[in-house]
């Protein structure tokens, strides 16, 4: 039983694995960034197996850069200011082209970065959404209006597909694991302002760099 509730996913906690994602002069913790990740990811895992090529995707990616942040370089991947200015000036980084660094940190926390904005999106929906909605529909228009756009037609494809298995709302709600439908909306009503900063001061950090498009 005990292991069975290590599994389960609850959206406050991914709101207060959120809330420590800055410092003080607003920068992202890369820690904090990756553990709210893994908690998507539980709950991505909880929606059924249909899902299970996004959060392998997604698990992959998170584990990079735990390995960065655990290896013999971690001190420079504390933040994702300290990762973009590491691996810029060491030339860590394939800028145009894949090349040398297939897995560069920043390459690979842009790609969870792209995807946050979806979840955003899609958690904004759902806050705002009545009883008859239908979350198969609210996740597709928040996806492709975001991610989409970076997906080769046959991701897109499989992402449709999945989202059609998406439970309906009332049980969408309950696998959050956070009480009543307006508990949820609640707690998605504060946690989807620090999903949107953390959101918008890493775009800004890649946009500075020119870094949005990295291979
Ligand atoms: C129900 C709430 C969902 C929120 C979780 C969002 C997870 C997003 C993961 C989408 C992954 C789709 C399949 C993988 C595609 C990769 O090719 C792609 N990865 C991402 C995260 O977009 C690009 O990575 P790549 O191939 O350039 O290494």
């Amino acid at each position: 039983m005990a292991g069975s509730e290590d599994q389960k996913f609850s959206l406050l906690e991914v709101l207060n694995t959120f809330k420590l994602c800055l410092t003080d002069n607003k920068e992202v913790y890369i820690e904090h960034y990756v553990a709210g990740w893994r908690g998507l990811v539980k709950f991505l895992n909880s929606l059924g197996s249909v899902f299970g090529f996004i959060s392998k995707d997604a698990a992959t990616k998170i584990q990079i850069l735990i390995n960065y942040l655990n290896g013999e370089n971690g001190s420079h991947y504390v933040t994702a200011q300290s990762m973009v200015k590491y691996e810029l000036e060491n030339e860590l980084v394939d800028i145009t082209k894949r090349g040398s660094h297939p897995e560069s940190g920043c390459r690979t926390l842009l790609r969870l970065h792209r995807a946050l904005r979806w979840l955003e999106l899609f958690l904004e929906r759902l806050r705002t959404s009545t009883e008859d909605s239908k979350t198969s529909v609210m996740c597709a228009d928040a996806y492709n209006e975001s991610l989409a756009q970076h997906h080769p037609w046959v991701v897109r494809k499989a992402a449709g597909m999945a989202f059609c298995m998406l439970p309906g709302r009332p049980a969408f709600f309950e696998v959050m694991n956070v009480g009543s439908p307006e508990q949820v909306v609640a707690v998605l009503g504060e946690a989807l302002p620090l999903i949107s900063e953390v959101y918008q001061i890493t775009e800004a950090l890649y946009a500075q760099h020119n870094l949005l498009d990295l291979p």
